[in-house]
């Protein structure tokens, strides 16, 4: 059992130490189709796809196709009413039911198209099962780009996302892991997740996002979290054209810390590639190297870690980032040049993977960016001599060990949201 290192983790060793890194890919997901004029394109996860294989990539890990989760799965975190109700609608008969359709927010953002509901299954099932294999002790990292829904939210779609996937990856590493910490570099804020553990401090959050007339509108820097899990929520409000070296004068020291203080026994890192320079909806300006500092920089702390995608666009940039970031996770530094494939055309004219910032205005000023580091420490060193509490029982592996689906298994859960126990798992179960 993971009880906690007294040592302290730290970012050495290098890239150059190899790590276990397992992949998972349905080839089916780049077929959804959210309809004409959406921006979400789960084809970008094909392309992805393409140039790992292109680039020898796949090579280098194992590759996993996903085990669906099924509706108990999903309802861990999700209401029964809510899971019902995605598994039931059709883009046919959506229309005969328009309450249900308002008060889950199922609409134009996140609107009913044709297997919704195994689209849903496959990605949270690979995250989930991501979980399952770093808990296993076998991989080192474990990457599922499919996945990363944030706003996904207990009873509701939000933001293109349905079934928070994130949420439930880190339901399952508790099963394991006395804290879990997860880091969302999408330039939305990571609300779904946020929220799922606001009042516990077995789960630290920490998001780095554009604030400000912005969706979803939350993530403020004061926003800490509340009782037991007061400081458990790191908020890093940005503004638009933030650039490599602003992004980290804050990411490396704010995360530095967290992992010094709160010690987690595994990382889930949200990939969202939406921050990058030139993104179709997003305003930051972030190269694909800028970004993959942040996997690299998780990397070495060499903790259980699960990457995970999230938002991105402008299609050919996120492809270019997942692989590049890929390649940062296997210790393996990838060539400028794309490989010629199915999707080259995405890559022209030059074919090659990095593409230069733009020279747009970076609107976050060297004081502003010193103004939240120093009051973000300040929280995080109230942390410093926190006591740690013991682990109790460990549950069943979701999906392994469960054989009748309608068998109660008997054992108690962590449950975000929920009137019940909210520290974790019963002792007594
Ligand atoms: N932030 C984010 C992360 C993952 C997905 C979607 C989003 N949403 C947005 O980026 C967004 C952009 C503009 C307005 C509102 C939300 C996601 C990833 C995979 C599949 C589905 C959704
Ligand atoms: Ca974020
Ligand atoms: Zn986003």
């Amino acid at each position: 059992m993971e009880t906690g290192s007294n040592s302290l983790p730290s970012p050495s060793c290098g890239d150059a130490a190899k790590r276990r890194v397992c992949y998972f890919y349905e080839p089916e997901v780049g077929n959804y189709y959210y309809g004409q004029g959406h921006p979400m394109k789960p084809h970008r996860i094909r392309m992805t796809h393409a140039l790992l294989s292109n680039y020898g990539l796949l090579d280098s890990l194992e590759v996993i196709r996903p085990v669906p989760a099924r509706e108990r799965d999903l309802c861990r975190f999700h209401s029964d009413d809510y899971v019902a109700f995605l598994r039931g609608v059709t883009p046919e008969t959506q229309h005969d039911h328009p309450k249900a359709l308002r008060r889950y927010n199922v609409c134009d953002d996140c609107p009913v198209f044709e297997g919704l509901y195994a689209f849903c299954q496959t990605y949270a099932g690979a995250s989930v099962g991501a979980a399952v294999k770093l808990n296993h002790g076998a991989h080192d990292i474990a990457i599922n780009w499919a996945g990363g829904l944030h706003h996904a939210k207990r009873s509701g779609a939000s933001g293109f996302c349905y079934v928070n996937d994130i949420v439930l990856a880190i339901l399952e590493l508790l099963k394991w892991h006395e804290r879990v910490l997860y880091v969302d570099i999408d330039i939305h804020h990571g609300d779904g997740v946020e929220e799922a553990f606001y009042t516990t401090d077995r789960v630290m959050t920490a998001s780095f996002h554009k604030f400000g007339d912005y969706f979803p509108g939350t993530g403020h820097r004061h926003d800490i979290g509340y009782g037991k899990g007061k400081y458990y929520a790191v908020n890093v409000p940005l503004q638009e054209g933030i650039d490599d070296e602003s992004y980290h004068s804050l990411f490396k020291p704010i995360i530095g810390k967290v992992m010094e203080v709160f010690r987690p026994g595994a990382v889930v890192l949200q990939c969202g590639a939406d921050s990058l320079s030139g993104d179709r909806l997003g305003c930051f300006n972030l190269s694909i190297k800028g970004h993959a500092e942040c996997v690299r920089y998780m990397r070495s702390f060499n903790v259980p870690l699960m990457v995970l995608g999230g938002g991105g666009y402008t299609l050919r940039n996120v492809a270019r980032c997942w692989c590049y970031e890929t390649g940062v996770a296997l210790g393996v530094e990838v060539d400028d040049k794309v490989p010629e494939h199915d999707y080259s055309g995405y890559f022209a004219p030059d074919y090659t993977l990095h593409v230069a910032p733009s020279n747009m205005e970076n609107k976050n000023s060297r004081q502003s960016l010193d103004d939240i580091r120093t009051e973000i420490l300040e929280n995080l060193s109230r942390l410093q001599h926190a006591p740690s509490v013991q682990f109790q029982e460990r549950p069943p592996d979701l999906m392994l060990d469960e054989v009748d689906e309608n068998q109660e298994d008997g054992d108690e859960r962590y449950s975000p949201n929920s009137d019940e126990e909210m520290d974790g798992p019963s002792p007594s179960s």
